[in-house]
């Protein structure tokens, strides 16, 4: 396996960070999960565009043209002949010292990660997720704006754990004023009446690459969609409900906090707009 570390491919084993990166000791860096279909890397302008406004929000200069990380990222999917897999692709601060200041961190250290993976197994796309809200909130936008990805998700893995404790697939966080904001590692919709809802990003998503492409798909298909705060009230009783994420691309949620989720199987728009981005990625 070939890793990208700063200028170039190495080895697994000769790709190492400094115990001195800010990345490790404090978290200060941003990252992007990006997938590959059939060779070809999905929505990269878009997962660029917000990791270079991730950068510009934390006052951390991306050591690389918008086209040399384009090069990066290909020739990094290419050395270790991905074809439908997962990037992982890392900014961290870089060298610096013990002490906050990320001022005297030399130079931005820059991973690309890439592999032929299977993220989620096909049975659970069929079945559905069982999800739990958890009591861990989503971040704050006076701590940390929420659309910066970046490597602080101590918050979210609190919720995974919240979620794993339970038994359930996803934990579904919500922001300080009690709307829904999204899952630990998804964007959420739901569909009441034959309308697609979804939380708009102000209420403390991630803008979701996933979710974007799923609101132009049903826009495109006809299908009425809202963007507005939802309350653990409007997951109760929704007729169909649905995860986005670049990791889960669309899956459906069948139990939220011990509810069934309309039939208690994945439900028909759900699996249209399933079908809708399966077609559109492998186009
Ligand atoms: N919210 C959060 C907090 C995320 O981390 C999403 C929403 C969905 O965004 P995209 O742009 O992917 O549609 C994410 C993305 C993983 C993994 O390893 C997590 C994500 C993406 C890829 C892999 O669990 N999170």
């Amino acid at each position: 396996m070939k890793i990208w570390l700063d200028n170039g491919l190495v080895d697994k084993e000769q790709a190492k960070v400094s115990v001195f990166d800010h990345g490790l000791l404090y978290g200060d860096g941003i990252f992007e999960g990006i997938r590959v279909y059939g060779g070809k890397i999905f929505e990269l302008d878009a997962h660029l565009k917000r990791l270079w406004e991730s950068a510009r929000v934390i006052r951390l200069d991306i050591p690389m043209t918008w086209d040399q990380m384009k090069e990066a990222l290909y020739q990094t999917v290419r050395a270790n002949n991905v074809i439908d897999g997962y990037i992982r692709q890392i900014v961290t601060r870089g060298i610096g010292d013990l002490g906050l200041n990320p001022f005297i961190c030399q130079r931005p250290c820059v991973i690309i990660i890439a592999g032929n993976v299977q993220l989620y197994e096909e049975e659970l796309y069929e079945k559905g997720l069982k999800v739990v809200s958890v009591p861990t909130c989503r971040n704050h936008p006076m701590a940390l704006p929420p659309q910066v990805k970046s490597l602080n998700y101590l918050n979210n893995i609190m919720a995974k754990i919240e979620a794993i404790d339970a038994h359930a697939g996803e934990a579904i966080m919500y922001n300080n004023e009690g709307y829904v904001a999204e899952a630990s590692g998804d964007n959420v919709f739901i569909v009441k009446n034959g309308v697609l809802y979804t939380p708009p990003v102000q209420a403390g998503s991630l803008d979701g690459i996933t979710r974007q492409v799923v609101l132009r798909l049903a826009a495109k298909a006809g299908l009425p969609v809202i963007e507005k705060n939802l309350t653990r009230f409007d997951l109760y009783v929704a007729d169909e409900f649905f995860l986005t994420g670049s990791a889960a691309e669309v899956i459906g949620v069948v139990q939220i906090d011990g509810r069934t989720v309309g039939q208690g199987t994945p439900g028909p728009i759900t699996r249209q707009l399933r079908k809708l981005f399966f077609e559109y990625a492998r186009s």
